[in-house]
């Protein structure tokens, strides 16, 4: 995965997020100090601030891809996460959730038909209304399916 110019990256991070009242307490992998995840820091950054993941490579043409990760988006002024779906000509978003999800990791999982051209795959989180909008995401597996 690496950051689309113009748009903000994910923090990669263990334990804690530093902000009150939002973001996860650990990982999910392994739901201690020790293991990692990602997040979007909601302190310091506008409302609607993008945050974005990209797959390194394209997937090719003709081949179903699915995306699974897992997400956790406690906090009362929470954003949404999307995953959007790019191939030659359009992009498909999809809502993984929006507003506060309390303190559980959650699953979310997508299957995309095979496309006609090569498909990227980025994954957006928006900062909300305010700084308690932290999104952590973690093992993210996207493949031919
Ligand atoms: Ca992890």
């Amino acid at each position: 995965m690496k950051t689309a110019i113009g748009a903000m990256a994910f923090t990669r991070e263990k334990g804690e997020t530093l902000s009150l009242e939002t973001g996860c307490s650990a990982d999910h992998t392994i739901g201690d100090n020790d293991g990692y995840y990602m997040y979007l820091e909601a302190t310091g950054v506008a409302q609607g601030a993008r945050h974005v993941l990209e797959t390194a490579t394209p997937f090719p043409a003709e081949v179903p891809v699915c995306v699974e990760l897992w997400y956790n988006m406690e906090g009362t002024e929470m954003g949404s996460l999307y995953v959007d779906i790019k191939n030659s000509t359009d992009v498909t978003s999809t809502l993984v959730a929006s507003g506060q999800q309390g303190f559980d990791w959650h699953n979310f999982t997508i299957a995309v038909p095979p496309q006609q051209s090569e498909v990227w795959v980025t994954i957006n989180g928006y900062r909300g209304v305010g700084p308690r909008s932290d999104i952590c995401i973690d093992d993210i597996i996207i493949y031919i399916c």
